[in-house]
């Protein structure tokens, strides 16, 4: 019996572990500022990165500065991190490195971003609403370490830890992909129009998850 509650406990585990869910025209309502409240992303990422392009899609009221996509790794928690400073003003961080690009941009309105990174050159790229930013570069030569961990709606000062509600995200997050290698405008254009091509790090179409306090799935009922 006790074999059984084992081998049990085992396969749920293991089926938690690998739940995919499939999120396409739904949205994370992060539905109020806390110093709690996030989603951790579990992807297959073991190998570190030369490149990548990660694209997502926000809609939020906040006016001061808060996190978008906080990536850290032991002993280094803005290994990468996208986060927004103003409306029109983001920062890239690698490896503790900051860049800061600005843009036109409107307030109050959904926005649709891809950032990329190419290790070998350093050149960060910003596509605010499938319109090319201008570049900057920073950490030529640099590789994003991995495994990460990843959470939305706070900014990780430690491993998974160590948020502050006033760098939290409050508001609607949709259509999280990413890729590890630098996607060509097309492509930029394609995942803007809601069709992503052979995102191979995160998948919003299968996403592996886990909420912790007030967070909320809906429907995604703006574009
Ligand atoms: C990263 O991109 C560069 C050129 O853009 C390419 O030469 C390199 O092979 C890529 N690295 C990986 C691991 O894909
Ligand atoms: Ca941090």
């Amino acid at each position: 019996m006790d074999k059984l509650l084992l081998w049990m406990s085992v396969f749920t585990s293991l089926l938690s572990a690998f739940a995919q869910t499939d999120l396409k025209q739904k949205v994370f309502v992060f539905p109020r500022e806390s110093e709690i409240d996030h989603v951790k992303l579990t992807p297959h990422l073991e190998k570190p990165l030369q490149n990548f392009t990660l694209c997502f899609r926000t809609y939020s009221d906040l006016s001061r500065s808060h996190s978008l996509f906080s990536y850290s790794v032991k002993g280094r928690d803005n290994e990468l991190l996208i986060y927004k400073e103003r409306v029109g003003e983001y920062s890239l961080y690698i490896g503790q490195s900051k860049v800061t690009v600005h843009g036109k941009e409107e307030p109050l309105s959904p926005v649709h971003l891809c950032t990329t990174w190419e290790s070998s050159s350093g050149i960060a790229e910003f596509w605010v609403n499938g319109r090319p930013w201008v570049k900057k570069g920073l950490q030529r030569g640099y590789t994003v370490k991995a495994p990460p961990c990843i959470v939305l709606g706070q900014e990780q000062d430690s491993y998974g830890g160590s948020f502050q509600k006033t760098q939290s995200f409050v508001g609607e997050f949709a259509d999280l992909y990413m890729w590890d290698y630098v996607l060509t405008q097309q492509d930029i254009l394609l995942a803007y129009m809601g069709s992503p091509v052979n995102p191979n790090i995160i998948d919003w179409q299968a996403l592996n998850y886990q909420i912790n306090g007030y967070v909320v799935v809906r429907p995604r009922v703006w574009d």
